[in-house]
């Protein structure tokens, strides 16, 4: 049979650098769009480059943008893809308040220029949404996909937009298009302005000595974090199944903020009221404070479950983080 191909936006990303690894493996021809920069930003796939088990051969980069959607029409053209992955966002929920248009046009209308562009070349392809547990906001927990929305950023906003575009799509058009509404997933790869990767990679300076204080925002709010590599699998299987759906991911398993911050702390043998403060900056115009997941359709319906829990997370990004410092210290990779 002939090699599947995926198209993936926001392969640079996280989620499409762990995606983009877990379908070379499976042996598809991987197509990305990567942003130009002024600098190299393809560094979360250099694992692919450097790993002998995944076959980069098959792996294709295309310059581009969500907000081009010409690039986007001559793309599905050119790939003919017959899997569709848009992870590509302005993903920062903070930032998103003082980009709420930017975070518009690419993180709401993206989603409208691909499926747009899909339509247009009467693709068959399979369609996948990043939807969010933003969505959710301000509904009390635990969330499941029944659950109402009711977003508390310009992010969530925009998210919701490309949620029910993605629902209208396939309802109208009879596309393959499907939200996976993912709670948050974390890993080593996480952005460092995202909350845990900020702690773990704190924590890792502030042992080697290099800081000595970590500034947060609200730590009280709850998330659901599970492990990046463990959702991306999840991401697949909607696109397996005989009939769209939307499926909502998560761990099932709360913590607060200040819970990951002990656990981070305590991993590295630190006390984190000898280095944490709380500075006003970080804290949002509207917060979203508990966000819980119930996992239950997409266990009974694609047998996936998280396997990793925020604890079990925390020690693993410490660990990563240490690691990665000392690396850099010994000279065998750049501080950054
Ligand atoms: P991420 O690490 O912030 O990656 C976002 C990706 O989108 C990057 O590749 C980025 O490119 C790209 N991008 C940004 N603006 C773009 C534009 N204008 N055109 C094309 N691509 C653009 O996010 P992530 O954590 O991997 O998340 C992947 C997706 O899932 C996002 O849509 C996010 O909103 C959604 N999501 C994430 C979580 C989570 O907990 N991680 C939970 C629910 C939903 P650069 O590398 O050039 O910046
Ligand atoms: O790590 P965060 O910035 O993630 P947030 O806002 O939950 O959004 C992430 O998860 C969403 C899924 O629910 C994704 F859709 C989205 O793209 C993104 O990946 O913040 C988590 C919590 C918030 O309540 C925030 O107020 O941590 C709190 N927090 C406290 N101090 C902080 C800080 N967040 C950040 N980023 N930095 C702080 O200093």
């Amino acid at each position: 049979m002939a090699r599947k191909r995926a198209l993936i936006t926001g392969i640079t990303g996280q989620d499409g650098s762990y995606l983009a690894e877990l379908l070379l493996g499976k042996g598809y021809e991987v197509h990305g769009v990567v942003r130009r920069a002024s600098s190299f930003n393809t560094e979360r796939l250099d694992g692919i480059y450097q790993d002998p088990h995944v076959p980069d051969r098959n792996l294709f980069l295309h310059y581009g943008d969500l907000s081009d959607s010409s690039m986007l029409v001559n793309l599905i053209h050119e790939v003919t893809p017959h899997e569709v992955y848009n992870l590509g966002a302005q993903s920062h929920v903070k930032v998103s308040f003082e980009t709420p248009e930017y975070t518009a046009d690419v993180s709401g209308l993206g989603s409208i220029r691909m499926l747009e562009a899909l339509r247009a070349a009467r693709s068959d392809a399979r369609f996948y949404q990043a939807s969010t547990s933003e969505l959710f906001g301000s509904t009390p927990p635990p969330q499941c996909e029944t659950t109402p929305f009711h977003p508390r950023s310009p992010y969530g906003v925009a998210k919701i937009y490309s949620y029910w575009a993605t629902v209208n799509y396939r309802e109208s058009y009879d596309m393959f298009a499907v939200n996976g509404i993912l709670f948050n997933h974390e890993s080593p790869r996480r952005g460092e302005t995202f909350v845990t990767r900020k702690i773990t990679r704190a924590v890792a300076r502030i042992q080697a000595g290099l800081e000595d204080k970590l500034y947060m925002g609200n730590t009280a709010a709850i998330r659901d974090w599970g492990y990046a590599p463990e959702y991306v699998e999840g991401m697949w299987r909607m696109l397996q199944v005989d009939e769209p759906d939307d499926y909502l991911l998560a761990t099932g398993v709360g913590a607060t903020v200040q819970q990951f911050i002990d656990r981070a702390f305590a991993r590295a043998g630190l006390d984190p009221a000898d280095h944490v403060e709380i500075d006003p900056r970080y804290f949002r115009p509207a917060e979203v404070d508990y966000l819980l997941g119930d996992p239950t359709k997409a266990s009974r319906q694609l047998g996936w479950t998280a396997q990793t829990h925020w604890d079990r997370l925390a020690d693993i990004m410490v660990d990563a983080d240490v690691q990665l410092l000392q690396d850099q210290l010994n000279g065998r990779l750049a501080i950054r």
